[in-house]
C-alpha cells in the first residue's frame, strides 16, 4: 500500500490519520508520507521514495537513524526482557551520566515523554515554592499537559489552537504568558503577581515557533529575575539537551537552571523524558517526599539502553565539532538556495538545529515568527520533498541535522534547495 492508501485507511481509525498532529501535513497540504524504514540521514517511504531526512524524528537522533550501536544495544537488552517494573542498573548509569554532563542535574527522575517531564517539574516547582502561577513564553511548547497548552507553539500553533479547548479556564489562568526575549515583560509580570509565581519555564533556545535563539542577556536575565522573585527557573531542554552542546543550552549559554526537563536524545529514539535538579528539590518527589509522580514504563530498559548508547557516542572526541559542522553546512546549503533564487529568507541555525523563515531578519519572538510567510514555507517544503529532501512539514518547528549528514547529503540538500527556492521565487512572481 502506498502513502495515499494508508492515509485513507488511517483516517477511518485514527483522528486526522496520524498519532501526532504535525505529521498530517496540515500546514503544507498534500498527503502525509508513511515511513517504511530509515538509516543514517535517509528515510524511505511506503511509496518507495528515498529522502535526505531533515526532520529526523523531531530531534532524538543526533547519530542518525538506526545507528548500529543503538540498534545493537536495544536488541541485546530486549533479549533479557522489555520491561520489569523493577529498578535496573542501567537507569542509575543514565542518571549518573546526565549528572556528569549537566552540573545542575545531580538528581533526576526518568519518565516516558517530554510532556510528562514538564508536567512533573511544574508540579514539583509548585510544591517546592507553595505558589501556583507559572510563567511561560508565547510560542513556547512544553508538551500537551493542561497548564502548558496556553499560547503554545509547535502543532498547537500550526493547527491554530495555541490555547486548546478542554483546558480548564481555572488552570489556564495560572499560566502567565510573556514575550520571548523580553525581560521587561517578565519583570512586569513577576511584579504584578508578586509572591505567586512558582516557575519561569522556558525553552532556553526556542524550537517550537521555528528556531528562535535567545538574545544576549536574556537567559542570565531570567536567572536574575527568578532569584529575585523566589521563582524556580525551569529549562525545557527536551530539544536542546545533548543537542546544542553536551551539557545542553545551559552549557552553551552558561546559565544554570533550577530544574531541567529532558527527552528526545536521552532516549536515542525510544520514548523517554526526564526532569532533574538539585537534591533538596528532587527529594520532594515520591517516595523520597510527598509530591506524587509514577509510571509503569518509566526507566524502560530498551529506552534507557538506546539513550545510553547514544550518549556514549556523543561523549567521543570530535563528535560535537562534527555535529556543529553538519548543521552549519546544511544551513549554508539552504541559505545559498535562497540567495541564488533572490528570495528574502533568514535561515536561523544553532548547532545541528535550523529553520528557514521567509522574512528579512531572524525572528526574536512569536510575533516575528508569525510574520514569516508560511505559504512560502509550504512551497519550499514541497519543492524539497519533490527533490528528495524531507523537511519538517510545518514552519513552527526545527530541522535537525545529525552525524550521518555528510558531504553527500549536504550536496543533495544544496541541489534541492536551489530548485525549491527557485520554485518559491517563481510562485511569488505569479502571485
Ligand atoms: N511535537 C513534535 C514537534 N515539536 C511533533 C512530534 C511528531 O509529530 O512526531
Amino acid at each position: 500500500m502506498n502513502s495515499e492508501e494508508l492515509y485513507q485507511r488511517a483516517l477511518k481509525r485514527i483522528p486526522g490519520g496520524v498519532n501526532s498532529p504535525v505529521r498530517a501535513f496540515g500546514a503544507v497540504g498534500g498527503t502525509p508520507r508513511f515511513a517504511r524504514r530509515a538509516r543514517g540521514a535517509r528515510l524511505w517511504d511506503e511509496d518507495g521514495r528515498e529522502y535526505v531526512d531533515l526532520c529526523m524524528s523531531w530531534g532524538p537522533l543526533p547519530l542518525g537513524h538506526a545507528h548500529p550501536e543503538v540498534v545493537e544495544a536495544v536488541c541485546r537488552v530486549a533479549q533479557d526482557g522489555t520491561s520489569f517494573g523493577v529498578a535496573t542498573a542501567a537507569e542509575v548509569e543514565l542518571a549518573e551520566l546526565v549528572a556528569r554532563a549537566m552540573p545542575s542535574v545531580p538528581m533526576l527522575r526518568l519518565v516516558c515523554s517530554g510532556t510528562e517531564a514538564v508536567m512533573s517539574a511544574v508540579r514539583l516547582a509548585r510544591a517546592a515554592t507553595g505558589r501556583e502561577c507559572v510563567i511561560k513564553f508565547a510560542g513556547g511548547y512544553h508538551g500537551h499537559a493542561d497548564s502548558m497548552l496556553v499560547q503554545a507553539g509547535s502543532g498547537a500553533l500550526t493547527g491554530g489552537v495555541p490555547s486548546s479547548p478542554g483546558v480548564p479556564a481555572a488552570l489556564a489562568r495560572l499560566t502567565l504568558v510573556c514575550r520571548y526575549n523580553d525581560l521587561e515583560d517578565v519583570a512586569r509580570t513577576l511584579q504584578e503577581h508578586a509572591g505567586k509565581v512558582a516557575a519561569i519555564l522556558v525553552e532556553p533556545v526556542a524550537g517550537n515557533m521555528g528556531l528562535v535563539t535567545p538574545a544576549a542577556g536574556f537567559l542570565p536575565g531570567l536567572r536574575r529575575l527568578a532569584d529575585r522573585s523566589g521563582a524556580l527557573l525551569v529549562f525545557d531542554e527536551v530539544i536542546t539537551g545533548f543537542r546544542v552542546a553536551w551539557g545542553g543550552a545551559q552549557e552553551r549559554y552558561g546559565v544554570r537552571a533550577d530544574l531541567t526537563c529532558l527527552g528526545k536524545v536521552i532516549g536515542g529514539g525510544l520514548p523517554v523524558g526526564a526532569y532533574g535538579g538539585r537534591p533538596e528539590l528532587m527529594r520532594q518527589m515520591s517516595p523520597a517526599g510527598p509530591v506524587y509522580q509514577a509510571g509503569t514504563l518509566a526507566g524502560n530498559p530498551l529506552a534507557v539502553a538506546a539513550g545510553l548508547a547514544t550518549l556514549r557516542v556523543l561523549q567521543r572526541d570530535g563528535v560535537w565539532a562534527e555535529l556543529e559542522a553538519a548543521g552549519t553546512a546544511l544551513a549554508a546549503a539552504l541559505r545559498e538556495g535562497a540567495l541564488a533564487a533572490g528570495v528574502a529568507a533568514s535561515v536561523v541555525q544553532l548547532g545541528s538545529l535550523c529553520t528557514p523563515f521567509f522574512c528579512p531578519s531572524p525572528p526574536r519572538d512569536l510575533d516575528g515568527a508569525k510574520a514569516a510567510d508560511t505559504a512560502a514555507y509550504a512551497r519550499l517544503f514541497h519543492g524539497m520533498l519533490d527533490q528528495g529532501v524531507y523537511l519538517p512539514p510545518a514552519q513552527f518547528e526545527c530541522s535537525f541535522g545529525s552525524l550521518a549528514h555528510g558531504p553527500e547529503e549536504v550536496a543533495q540538500v544544496a541541489c534541492a534547495a536551489r530548485a525549491a527556492f527557485a520554485g518559491v521565487a517563481a510562485a511569488a512572481r505569479r502571485d
